[in-house]
């Protein structure tokens, strides 16, 4: 079961990056202009002043009826841009090339030229860069700061990952409460996470984004598995304390049995790999949403504990959306870290010129979530399941 404590690392979360710094103050939300310039795909580069998006020119190729309001979003530092410029590549050959949806950055210090060149130059949309604002990535004032410090040493002490990272607390709650709040994402309803090094194993000839509008979904995943429990302590007990004040928020036909065996008493730990998501920004903005976030970051738990963006957003899905509004993107081949998705049936990855050996494939291994996920789900697995567990 999930939190096995035999495993002395954080499963769900891959490289260690120790990177904190001290917040610099009186950031500007949004990066000042730029000059457009056209590149050798004829994208032009939005221009980017205070919030408003002055485009100079829009090359989608893609009729207007078909495409809907949908963008990328990488939350990155400049220093991982040679390793994010190869997911932005393999997004865009496998994906965007055909779709030219445009790529929102976000940073929470100024993005360098070279990070903004590189990017729009493989970029088939249009790219726009924006400045994390101070209060998205700091500390609240309710937050005991002598509190917080003796939680890092003790997690550092119980060697857990990112344990004594304040950065990786702050990206965390940022994921979780306020990448949806950037004015760059207003425009749009939809958003498909990228990070620095994933990959993208299978063409895909269709548009997510329009298959998740058509299809009624708000949340799509690729992977799931247990979170470390000793990041998360207490975040169980207070997601029951805000249903018992907020049960209007529930979804009848929900996906509490994904994510607890007992009818929620207790979590089983199951979370939505976060790294990928393909998902709806009206439901981060939902009251239920917002509700939910405010209530937990007003735990502390974010900085007391460490948690994850995963688990926070996954509960939320689970809870608040009917099943059917949940989608499992089995036919992405997508990898993060050590963890890969690879479609296991041999004529669909040649139809879709996978490069993934079905061997890497985690849905249906110990630590993965992909069991539990089909039988609640009532779905088949794919006939070859058995030989990859
Ligand atoms: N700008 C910025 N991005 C960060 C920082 N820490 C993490 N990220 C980004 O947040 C995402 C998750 O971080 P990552 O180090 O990949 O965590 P992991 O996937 O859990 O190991 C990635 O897209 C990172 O580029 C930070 O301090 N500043
Ligand atoms: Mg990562």
């Amino acid at each position: 079961m999930g939190g096995d404590s035999s495993i002395a690392v954080d499963m769900s979360r891959q490289p260690i990056k120790n990177n904190d710094k001290e917040q610099e103050q009186g950031r500007i939300q949004i990066e000042e202009a730029e000059t457009d310039e056209a590149t050798d795909h004829e994208v032009v580069h939005s221009v980017v002043v205070q919030g408003q998006d002055t485009e100079a020119k829009d090359s989608s190729d893609a009729s207007p009826d078909k495409r809907v309001k949908a963008t990328f979003v990488t939350l990155a530092r400049n220093s991982e841009l040679y390793d994010l410029i190869k997911s932005v590549r393999r997004v865009e050959d496998r994906f965007n090339r055909k779709f030219n949806y445009d790529w929102v950055f976000l940073n929470d210090e100024p993005f360098t030229d070279e990070f903004k060149n590189l990017t729009t130059s493989i970029v088939s949309g249009k790219t726009k860069y924006g400045l994390i604002p101070t209060e998205h990535w700091s500390y609240p004032d309710w937050i005991d700061m002598k509190k917080a410090a003796e939680s890092r040493a003790a997690m550092k002490a119980a060697r857990i990952i990112y344990g004594d990272s304040e950065s990786y607390r702050h990206m965390c709650r940022f994921e979780s409460g306020f990448f949806w709040q950037n004015p760059l994402l207003d425009e749009y309803d939809w958003y498909w996470r990228v990070e620095p090094g994933i990959q993208i194993h299978c063409d895909l000839d269709y548009d997510l984004f329009k298959y998740m509008e058509d299809n009624n979904k708000v949340y799509g995943f690729t992977i799931s598995i247990y979170e470390f429990e000793k990041t998360i302590p207490s975040l169980w007990g207070h997601v029951k304390d805000f249903i018992k004040k907020n049960p209007q928020y529930l979804a009848e036909d929900n996906l509490m049995d994904f994510i607890s065996d007992n009818k929620g008493e207790t979590y089983n730990l199951c979370h939505f790999w976060s790294n990928f998501e393909v998902a709806s920004l009206k439901f981060w903005r939902s009251q239920a949403y917002r509700d939910f976030f405010e209530y937990l970051d007003k735990t502390g738990g974010f900085f007391y504990e460490r948690w994850g963006d995963a688990p926070i957003h996954s509960i939320a899905a689970a809870l608040f959306l009917s099943k059917n509004q949940v989608h499992y993107f089995e036919d992405v081949g997508y990898n993060h870290g050590v963890y890969t998705q690879c479609p296991l049936n041999a004529q669909f990855r040649y139809d879709h010129k996978c490069h993934c050996d079905p061997e890497s494939d985690f849905t249906f291994r110990g630590y993965s979530c992909g069991t539990k996920y089909y039988d609640v789900m009532k779905k088949e697995k794919p006939k070859e399941w058995i030989h990859y567990t």
